[in-house]
């Protein structure tokens, strides 16, 4: 039961703005000022990623289409939305709790994709009137999202981070889209975080000792043109060796995961019948993809893989999880997109065992919650993400530990909308002091 006197709170405003997101493209930002709380008044402010690998279900995020402005990717109809339909609706009301607010947000939508007000819209409220329930009532977000979801709210997230971008965040003609490294050997976050870091400039010398490009793609991971005819396996034997360089043991305290992002990856000659991949100057059948997945899982410490197929590509990914599913973590992210529908068809039919966590793939904080509540029901894992076009807003960073799920997707070890997160949990790290438990300890 709730201990937040939500009732209490009254919304006095809420006002959107049009910003930029760390691809330079825009967003939404929304503040919402509460009053009635231990604070008066107490504003909240949220700002609303985006992605660029976006699943077919996704909740639709509203953009202009207006192509003098921003190339047709301006915000300014979310934000009318927002300031002309929702801030008159919610204006002077209270509500018992999020989920009573994330319903009206729904209702006054009352489509099933939020394509009327924007995904993007309803989201930053959402989270902005959560940010301000926090501040009004003087308690951290984290321990807000616990109380409300039911949770200690003490679990800091194994971080998967990003280091060698490809796919749609890069132009180095890798499939793949994220190679990420996972500290799973250490005590602490803080710990596993400056492992990330130093294994990060480890691979920055070694890229730039082969006088290949230390530039980096949208997730501040390196995005070099790999030579070679099998450029993807290569990519995992230089993290390998950034990982020792770096006097870590890979295999015991810093293990592997990729997101395949493969929905990007479709053949030319792909149909409907027949699923292809484009991968390494060949087009093959899921079967084929499954068996260099299952033979790099066999010869290198890949735990986790992301989307390693289409989201179409169901009878592919069954055959995934047969092969994998009871050695390594198989994430559903374009294949659930947050969404229960989605996810409860692939837990009847045991499809993947972990779900990507995007909040703004379904829209509201309540809605992410109930993906969360039935995956873990259903003993799948859950990853709170971020998305690649990313602000400086942590909030997942709190939904993490606020939920206890115990892994965060965040990517690299460089730029500030990356940086910003793994710095709010060494803060969260702090504030709980000896109740932080780390997910990843050895
Ligand atoms: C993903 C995400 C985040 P995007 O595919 O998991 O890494 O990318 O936000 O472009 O969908
Ligand atoms: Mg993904």
């Amino acid at each position: 039961m709730s201990q937040t006197p939500f009732s209490s709170l009254k919304i006095e405003s809420v006002h959107a703005r049009e910003i930029l997101d760390s691809r330079g493209f825009p967003t939404i930002e929304v503040d919402l000022v509460l009053s009635g709380g231990k604070l008066s008044p107490a504003l909240g402010t949220a700002l609303v990623p985006s992605g660029a690998s976006t699943g077919e279900g996704e909740a639709i995020e509203l953009r202009d289409g207006d192509k003098k402005r921003y190339q047709g990717k301006g915000v300014l109809k979310a934000v009318a939305n927002t300031n002309e339909s929702i801030a008159p609706a919610l204006k002077g009301k209270s509500f018992p709790s999020l989920e009573a607010l994330d319903e009206a947000l729904i209702v006054l939508d009352g489509t099933p994709n939020k394509g009327k007000l924007g995904a993007n819209a309803i989201l930053g409220v959402s989270m902005a009137y959560l940010r301000a329930v926090s501040r009004a009532t003087d308690t951290p977000t984290f321990r807000l999202l616990a109380e409300i979801y039911g949770s200690e709210g003490t679990t800091l997230p194994v971080p998967m981070m990003n280091i060698l971008n490809g796919g749609k965040h890069a132009d180095n003609g890798l499939a793949i889209q994220e190679f990420m490294i996972v500290p799973r050997g250490f005590d602490k976050f803080s710990e596993a975080l400056r492992a990330g870091s130093e294994i990060f400039h480890t691979l920055k010398k070694i890229l730039h000792d082969r006088k290949l490009s230390t530039g980096v793609g949208d997730e501040g991971g390196f995005a070099p043109n790999i030579p070679g005819t099998h450029p993807h396996e290569e990519v995992i034997k230089l993290i390998m060796q950034a990982i020792e360089t770096a006097g870590y043991t890979a295999g015991k305290q810093i293990f592997l995961a990729l997101d395949c992002a493969a929905s990007e990856y479709l053949a030319k000659t792909s149909t409907k019948e027949r699923t292809l991949y484009a991968f390494e100057g060949r087009d093959i059948t899921a079967g084929e993809m499954n068996a260099i997945y299952a033979g790099w899982v066999a010869k290198y410490p890949i735990i986790s893989i992301e989307d390693g197929l289409a989201e179409h590509d169901w009878a592919g990914w069954a055959d995934l999880t047969t092969q994998l599913g009871s050695k390594i973590q198989l994430v559903g992210d374009d294949l659930f997109v947050t969404n229960i529908s989605f996810l409860k068809q692939g837990i009847d039919k045991k499809i993947a065992n972990s779900i990507l966590i995007k909040v703004n793939q379904i829209g509201t904080v309540t809605e992410t919650f109930r993906a969360m509540k039935m995956a873990k029901d259903a003993k799948y894992t859950q990853v709170a993400s971020h998305r690649s076009g990313e602000t400086e807003d942590t909030f997942i960073a709190d939904l993490a530990v606020g939920t206890d799920c115990g892994q965060i997707k965040t990517g690299s070890l460089s730029r500030t909308d990356r940086i910003a997160k793994y710095n709010q949990l060494l803060r969260i790290e702090e504030m709980l002091g000896s109740r932080a438990r780390y997910a990843g300890k050895k």
